[in-house]
């Protein structure tokens, strides 16, 4: 007889799933926010660095600090909305609360990406290092379709896992995991949950991180932790 040994990789260490830890009335506080935040700082199609292709998920932030990207100057956070050049919405009191029970009461988080997935939009596999706090984790709520989310290693084309992510589900990437390769490989109109008409059909994931490091001097940006 032979035997086979499947080794399935465990999580990465600093994952952790709250599913459903967000109730429906407060799904659709947070989506009322969304809508209200989108009047004032619009969804824009961020682009690859250099190639200036078109990412399929269109953004828009919360927060001092906004994550964009554009075909010359690449991956970076700005304080101002880079077509309406206006601060980005303020953070809503639920997502600084739900941070500061999940993740640190002392350090708020400085940006609250908007992704929205209209039917057919992807993630490819990255690493998310455009930020001087890398220590720090990132915590994720997804609203809306289903995703199949994927994760890997540190390092990138080693094995993956998959998990879904679900309407009012929210993941907090610490630890080990804040540094591996991640990606969303399709979304699904499996649950009945349906966004606001003015936004559209598909998903929105809000990211919630930290940018700045306190301790860490201004310009050393991506230095290796101390
Ligand atoms: C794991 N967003 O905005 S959220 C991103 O669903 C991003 O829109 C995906 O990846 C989305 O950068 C995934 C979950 C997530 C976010 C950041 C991570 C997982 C992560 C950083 C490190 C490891
Ligand atoms: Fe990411």
């Amino acid at each position: 007889m032979k035997l086979h040994a499947i080794t399935k990789t465990a999580w990465p260490e600093g994952l952790i799933l709250y599913p459903g830890l967000l109730s429906e009335n407060s799904c659709k506080s947070l989506l009322d926010a969304i809508v209200a935040a989108l009047m004032q700082a619009p969804l824009f199609v961020p682009r690859m660095p250099g190639t200036g292709k078109p990412f399929s998920v269109r953004m828009s932030n919360f927060g001092p600090l906004g994550w964009v990207s554009d075909k010359s100057k690449g991956y970076r956070y700005e304080p101002l909305h880079p077509e309406t050049r206006q601060p980005w919405p303020e953070m809503p009191a639920i997502l600084q609360e739900l941070w500061a029970q999940l993740v640190d009461p002392a350090l708020p988080p400085e940006a609250g990406l908007i992704n929205y997935y209209a039917p057919g939009a992807r993630m490819g596999m990255h690493v998310d290092v455009d930020e001087a706090a890398l220590n720090m984790p990132i915590l994720s709520i997804s609203l809306g379709w289903t995703a199949r989310f994927r994760i890997g290693g540190p390092r990138r084309g080693g094995s993956t896992q998959s998990l879904m992510l679900r309407h009012g589900d929210v993941l907090v990437m610490g630890g080990t995991a804040r540094r591996c390769y991640h990606g969303i490989d399709r979304i699904y109109p499996e649950s009945h949950v349906a966004l606001p008409t003015e936004i559209g059909p598909g998903r929105i994931n809000i990211t919630l991180r930290r940018v700045t490091c306190p301790h860490r001097e201004e310009g050393k940006k991506n230095a290796l932790p101390s």
